[in-house]
């Protein structure tokens, strides 16, 4: 794994090939990832690589990390704010409400520092370390992101609101081999966060592999904090519920989803009309996951200059964009144990929608 420092003095680790290839393996179905990676072993890794065998699949499928461009990170931002999208609403006030017992949970007496998969904005993990600088003082904070625009902004806003944090940003993807440091002090813990639910976008096999990977790197007492969306049968959120939260009234969500044809059109040439597919979103209970689709709305064929290539889409065709796995509260805890962090600890919300769940590697 490559890690050095770039001209802004951070921690650059995984290589670009490593990190599409994981990409692709983490969201495509059984069949689909055999496909796909046997397309990749080639050295040369691209975009356009990852998009040519999304595209061949049937159904068609593209990884969501796609959508997360400029645009598309600021519409997830939007998402997130909006009254059906329930998921940040309802971990911001778990974390209002138990912060404090978390960080004392976590760090069992000792000192603690938090590292972040895919930070973000890192604005719901604020109320953790305010809570952690109650806790011990000051405390060290990694925030681990893809992105530098963002990784800027949770630091400068972190730096002017809660000075005695230490922060160390990562810009590396987490899914591409990346592990926690070992230069740890004695009696120091660490804290590994995956909040948010991202945990829903990936398989569940794989986001065990990825989780026992990292705990590999990890010492016995260090713990994990899961943000978890829970699915209807666990008795809180109705179906509709759900599909709303991901096909919302302003259409936000939809201008996200379509967001991914709009990269293609400006990063690989390609000639997508975004209006003429229709956004999908559906609850697949036999998966216990929502999917999003684009559905063509008419037999088309785009061209896309890059690639080479003409893709043809028949009417009411399906392009496979995301899915979000949701979890009972022993599933989330089978699949925490699994990757090696039994739970010790959980924090739900009154109506039982979303759970914060604490593991501890033993
Ligand atoms: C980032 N991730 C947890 C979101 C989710 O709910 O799966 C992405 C998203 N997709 C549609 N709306 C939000």
């Amino acid at each position: 794994m490559a890690v050095f420092w770039n001209t802004a003095g951070w921690v650059v680790t995984g290589g670009r090939c490593e990190a599409l290839k994981d990409c692709m393996a983490t969201f495509f179905s059984e069949s689909g990832t055999s496909a796909a990676c046997a397309e990749q072993e080639s050295a040369e890794q691209t975009l356009a690589d990852v998009v040519r065998a999304g595209l061949q699949l049937t159904p068609k499928q593209l990884p969501p990390w796609l959508f997360y461009d400029e645009a598309g990170s600021l519409l997830f931002e939007e998402i997130t704010r909006l009254p059906e999208y329930y998921l940040t609403r309802m971990e911001r006030g778990i974390l209002t409400a138990s912060a404090g017992a978390m960080i004392r949970a976590a760090a069992g007496g000792m000192r603690i520092r938090l590292v972040e998969l895919g930070a973000g904005s890192a604005d719901k993990t604020r109320l953790l370390l305010a809570a952690a600088l109650a806790h011990q003082g000051a405390v060290a904070y990694q925030p681990v992101d893809v992105s530098e625009t963002a990784l800027t902004a949770a630091c400068e806003r972190i730096a002017a609101e809660l000075p005695g944090v230490e922060t160390e940003p990562i810009l590396a993807d987490y899914t591409a081999g990346w592990g926690l440091a070992e230069d740890l002090n004695a009696g120091e813990r660490q804290l590994l966060l995956w909040i948010g639910s991202s945990v829903g976008n990936f398989e569940p096999e794989r986001a065990v592999e990825l989780l026992a990977r990292i705990n590999g790197t990890m010492r016995p007492g260090d713990g994990l904090l899961l943000g978890v969306d829970l699915a209807p049968a666990a008795g809180g959120k109705s179906e509709a519920e759900l599909v709303v939260a991901y096909d919302d009234a302003a259409g936000v969500t939809a201008a996200f989803n379509r967001n991914v044809l709009v990269r293609l059109n400006r990063e690989l040439g390609a000639e997508f009309e975004p209006e003429g597919f229709a956004h999908r979103a559906e609850w697949n209970a036999v998966e216990s996951r929502m999917e999003m689709h684009l559905e063509s709305r008419a037999a088309q064929r785009v061209w896309m200059d890059a690639l080479e290539m003409e893709v043809e889409f028949a009417a009411g065709e399906r392009l496979h964009t995301e899915n979000s796995y949701k979890y009972g509260l022993d599933g989330a805890a089978e699949l925490m144990a699994r990757a090696g962090f039994p739970v010790v600890n959980r924090w739900l919300d009154a109506e039982g929608w979303f759970a914060v769940m604490l593991g501890r590697k033993g």
